[in-house]
């Protein structure tokens, strides 16, 4: 930050200097920056949570480095992979990679995976404002700490004023590796990865470590939990960009005695509306404006909860510390108690008041070209547990689409279309199925370019009665629209009627609730080959996902740097 110091004699450099950032503001174009990051990722033993254990981290930290960056500016990541025995890819979620589908970071669907030892140079522009997110995509490394969040400022006035910009990202912590969660995922019998020991609040839990009696493991004194501390400024207004990177839980998000204000989700303006639970999903993103307007003797509790699921995992807890107390003051009352987490309720109609900004809609077409059905089931194949879209678990192939549909490979990837829909007259959602078998497969929807589609999300009934869980579902290369969520069985004769086509917001991420459906709606228009899945690392892991392709003859030669991986031609020149 420059600082100004104006004296009676500066009066003229005062006038040029003003004069300068007018300029600045009306031209902002000439101002777009190349930002460089070098990163290093390695193993290193951690304590989130007080509970030691060897974690991701990039230049020595978890959360990653947080990019920052005004609209249009172009991000280089050089990314070595100091992980010795491991694979690495990062996506950047929330950034469409427009003209550049190669560096979407998304292991096996856009590029081969980053061997230990190489340095891999993400490329790329970050066209529009917003909270954006980054994470590996590759098995279920996320889960091992790399992660970070990506703030991007606007070139013009935003709809709303605020004091200070602060960010936190919220997440859940397993004392599990990795390894030991997949392996136990792909096995029979199935070993489910159970509920989180701990919430994460930037990157810091408290984990009880009474009950672990293997000395020298768990400390509660150990720095890297020192718990997260919000200083505020009373009477002053602060954006909390609050995200989430959970691995499983959904959650609940609140600050004690103070009202928030939804005003942006993943990167789209909100028409402002005022909660006490922020309600947050895998993959998603909000700001929230918050006025330290309370006695401001005292300090509060910042606080996230597992919902959706019975919550055994304890409270995620930071401190929302009014200046000048002691920031290491423990408020005087108990946290305020979680929300009920089977209220699914609450969580859908906060899910609908979330609509976009006077002033900012961007009107979504009025009809479609093409409707996909997306029915959400648990399965069993060959008498493992995996996830389904339409009775398919999803298997990423050895080589990547991307490379795959350019290069001409058919071989590395099943060309059969994949259902548009499931039997939606005879299936019932609410009942566990008699047959639960399903098929695995690596094939993918072929999307005609530059046409409208429609996806509808559809819940249902897991392996266990009367259980249906929250997926929120990640689409790569784009923003949809928010169309409806509903209850029970889609419709699609009567339900498209009651479609928001006014003022439905964008977003990249987006929950299906229990036994409940959700209607997104996008223009085909970005040429890639895209994910869209469900952002629980599990789930994706046991087949959540889909794949779609749109104008992949409209993309140029790809990168020989995303190469060398599964089938290649030998006539490939690159
Ligand atoms: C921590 O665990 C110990 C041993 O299980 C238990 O007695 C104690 O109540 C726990 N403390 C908290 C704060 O939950
Ligand atoms: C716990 O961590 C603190 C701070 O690093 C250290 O001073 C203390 O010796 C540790 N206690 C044990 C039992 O290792
Ligand atoms: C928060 O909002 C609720 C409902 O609008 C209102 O009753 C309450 O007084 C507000 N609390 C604060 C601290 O502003
Ligand atoms: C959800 O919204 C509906 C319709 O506005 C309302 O009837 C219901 O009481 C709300 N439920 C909760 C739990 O807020
Ligand atoms: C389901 O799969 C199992 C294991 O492959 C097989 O034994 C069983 O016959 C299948 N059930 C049906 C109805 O296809
Ligand atoms: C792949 O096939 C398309 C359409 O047939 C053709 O235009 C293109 O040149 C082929 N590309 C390669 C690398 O063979
Ligand atoms: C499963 O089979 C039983 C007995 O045949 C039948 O009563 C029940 O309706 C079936 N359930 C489903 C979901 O098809
Ligand atoms: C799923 O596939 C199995 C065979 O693999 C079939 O028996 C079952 O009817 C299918 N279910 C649905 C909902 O299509
Ligand atoms: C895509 O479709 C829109 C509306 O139908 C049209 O205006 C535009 O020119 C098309 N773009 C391309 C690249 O074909
Ligand atoms: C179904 O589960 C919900 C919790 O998700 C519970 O409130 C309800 O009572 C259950 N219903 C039955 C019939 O078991
Ligand atoms: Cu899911």
């Amino acid at each position: 930050m420059v600082e100004l110091s104006i004296s009676g004699t500066k009066i003229l450099s005062t006038v040029l200097f003003l004069y300068l950032l007018v300029c600045l503001v009306n031209f902002p174009a000439a101002e777009a920056r190349v930002r460089h990051y070098r990163w290093k990722v390695k193993y290193e033993y951690k304590s989130p949570d007080c509970y030691k254990k060897l974690v991701i981290t990039i230049n020595g930290g978890t959360p990653g480095p947080t990019i920052v960056a005004d609209e249009g500016d172009t991000i280089i990541v050089e990314l070595e992979n100091n992980l010795l025995t491991e694979n690495l890819a990062i996506h950047w979620h929330g950034i469409r990679q427009i003209g550049t589908p190669w560096f979407d970071g998304t292991e096996g669907v856009t590029q081969c995976p980053i061997l230990p030892g190489e340095t891999f140079k993400y490329q790329f522009v970050v066209d529009r404002p917003g909270t954006y997110l980054y994470h590996a995509h590759y098995g279920m490394q996320r889960e091992a700490g790399l992660y970070g969040l990506i703030r991007v400022s606007p070139r013009q006035p935003e709809p709303f004023s605020y004091d200070h910009d602060r960010s936190i990202i919220l997440n859940d912590w397993y004392h599990k590796s990795t390894y030991e969660q997949a392996a136990g995922l792909s096995s029979i019998p199935f070993v489910w990865v159970n509920e989180p020991e701990s919430l994460l609040i930037q990157g810091k839990g408290n984990f009880n470590c009474s009950m672990v009696s293997e000395p020298g493991v768990c400390n509660t004194s150990n720095p890297d939990c020192s718990r997260y501390v919000q200083t505020v400024v009373p009477g002053q207004t602060y954006r909390l960009r609050i995200a989430s990177l959970t691995a499983l839980s959904a959650l609940s998000f609140q600050i004690e005695g103070h009202n928030m204000t939804v005003v942006e989700a993943d990167g789209h303006y909100v028409e402002p509306f005022v909660v006490q639970n922020l309600f947050i999903y895998s993959g998603e993103t909000y700001s929230v404006l918050v006025k330290a307007d309370q006695d401001p003797s005292r300090n509060y509790w910042i606080t996230t909860n597992v919902v959706s699921r019975p919550n055994t995992t304890p409270a995620g807890l930071a401190v929302f510390n009014y200046y000048p107390n002691h920031p290491r003051r423990s408020p005087p009352t108990s946290p305020p108690p979680a929300p009920a987490w089977d209220d699914v309720d609450s969580r859908m109609n906060q899910s609908i008041a979330i609509k976009a900004r006077q002033g900012h809609i961007i009107t979504p077409p009025t009809t479609s070209d093409r409707v996909i059905v997306f029915l959400n089931t648990q399965n069993k194949i060959n008498g493992y547990v995996r996830w389904s879209v339409n009775n398919v678990s999803f298997n990423l192939p050895h080589t990547p689409y991307l490379i795959a549909l350019k290069e001409n490979i058919t071989d590395a990837f099943d060309q059969t279309p994949p259902p548009d829909g499931y039997d939606f007259l005879n299936y019932d959602i609410y009942s566990v199925q008699n047959n639960t078998n399903a098929t695995s497969s690596n094939e993918i929807y072929r999307l005609q370019f530059n046409i409208t589609v429609d996806i509808i999300l559809q819940n249902a009934n897991t392996m266990n009665k009367n259980n249906s869980e929250t997926h929120p579902w990640h689409l790569h290369g784009h923003d949809f629209w928010v169309l409806g969520y509903g209850k029970g069985k889609f419709d699609m004769y009567k339900d498209p009627a009651k479609y928001n086509l006014v003022n439905p917001i964008m977003k990249n991420t987006v929950a299906v609730h229990p036994f409940g459906w959700t209607a997104l709606r996008f223009r085909t228009d970005n040429p890639g080959v895209w994910a869209f899945h469900c952002h629980i690392e599990s789930h994706f892991y046991m087949g959540m996902g889909v794949v779609f392709e749109e104008g992949i003859e409209r993309i140029g030669d790809l990168p020989s740097s995303i190469m060398g991986c599964g089938h290649t031609k030998t006539s490939n020149p690159h």
